[in-house]
């Protein structure tokens, strides 16, 4: 495949309602698309990151700054065998995770298209439907917590994920468990706690969680190995994780026994495969992570989630639970039992709203040969 052009855009889409994790409340998102074609296939990737450092250290800036300075360029007019060799060529990059992986990713949807193959059998995926959880942000009261829930439930969906963080937690997951004694129920408090907080952690146990993911720091491997051996609780990582190498660290060190993992976060399909393919071995199950994405990102989601390690539910849910016009056909719906069949068509295996995307679109970069 000779890599023919990159196009780098950013589009603004709102979020139906805001979202709120323990780090702040998004709205407004500020969304990164990569288009590139190769041997005439136009194959399209989502950088994830957010708008502020707050997740990760990559904003949607810093992603834009380093794909159109010390990405892009390179890239035009090299010619690859599969997206796969990607990484090779971006190695001399450090860290920028994500912006890497918006542009891999656009290379492997081409190279689906290329084959004449959906993307998940490109990428070794066995499963025809996926598992499907929601992540829930903070919410005002309980009350208000539980309502939601209820609604997510009657959707279909398989497991619900609370946001929590110091001062919103018990009480919370209390009242959800209460309600719902017997559903699949996990916490997230994206790195809000410290050592210090162990005994507070550890009176969620009581909940028969299915995980906390990323309680202690988000660069912090070494802490949750400490705070795991006091707790029931499966912990899950999801911030600390950027790479297989951090994976086996983690696994070795028992600091958690489930991994999320996404695709931005860990730079793309290649090192994505690879670390859903090292936990299996290990007997450690992934699943797919969300970061608010459009139809672009939530298709590479769908894609991935196919692969034989995820074995949980992702946060891969429906497009109407963010947008109220997403910029792909069709739009990604859930059936009843909670599940997205997978499409079968070549490549992402969903259209992209191109007049959509252009209208859109606030500022574009291109590099051809
Ligand atoms: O920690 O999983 C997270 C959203 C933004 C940043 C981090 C996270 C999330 C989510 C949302 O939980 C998942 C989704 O519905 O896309
Ligand atoms: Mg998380």
């Amino acid at each position: 495949m000779k890599i023919e052009s990159i196009t780098l855009r950013e589009i603004p889409m709102r979020l139906k309602a805001p979202f709120e994790t323990s780090f702040g409340t998004v709205q407004d998102r500020r969304i990164l698309l990569v288009e590139v074609v190769a041997d005439d296939a136009s194959g399209w990737g989502e950088v994830t990151a957010g708008e502020t450092p707050a997740y990760n250290p990559e904003t949607t800036d810093t992603a834009w700054q380093v794909i159109s300075d010390f990405i892009a360029a390179s890239l035009v007019g090299k010619s690859v065998a599969t997206a796969s060799e990607l990484p090779g060529l971006m190695s001399q990059i450090r860290g920028h995770e994500m912006a890497k992986s918006g542009v891999e990713n656009a290379l492997w949807d081409a190279e689906a298209q290329l084959k004449g193959v959906p993307l998940s059998r490109l990428l070794g995926g066995t499963m025809e439907e996926i598992s499907c959880g929601v992540s829930l942000g903070i919410q005002e009261n309980p009350r208000s917590l539980v309502k939601r829930v209820e609604e997510e439930l009657s959707s279909g969906y398989q497991r619900i994920k609370l946001k929590i963080k110091p001062g919103k937690d018990r009480e919370f997951v209390a009242a959800v468990r209460e309600e719902f004694p017997k559903i699949r129920l996990s916490v997230d408090a994206n790195s809000a706690y410290t050592l210090d907080d162990a005994a507070h952690l550890k009176t969620l146990d009581e909940f028969d969680l299915l995980m906390m993911e990323q309680p202690l720091s988000w660069d912090d491997i070494h802490a949750h190995s400490k705070l795991q051996a006091q707790i029931e609780t499966a912990i899950c990582l999801d911030e600390c994780i950027h790479n297989t190498r951090h994976a086996l660290t983690a696994i070795e060190l028992k600091s958690c026994r489930i991994i999320n993992i996404k695709l931005g976060r860990v730079s793309g399909h290649t090192e994505a495969r690879r670390m859903q393919e090292a936990c299996r071995e290990l007997g450690v199950p992934v699943w797919c992570g969300g970061m608010l994405e459009s139809g672009i990102g939530r298709a590479h989601n769908i894609a991935m989630s196919t692969l034989p390690g995820f074995s949980l539910p992702g946060d891969v849910s429906a497009s109407q639970r963010y947008w109220n016009e997403d910029i792909i056909e069709p739009v990604v719906e859930v059936t009843a039992k909670g599940t997205i069949r997978v499409p079968k068509t070549p490549g992402l295996g969903y259209t992209v709203k191109r007049d959509r995307v252009e209208q859109l679109t606030l500022r574009r970069n291109s590099w051809s040969v």
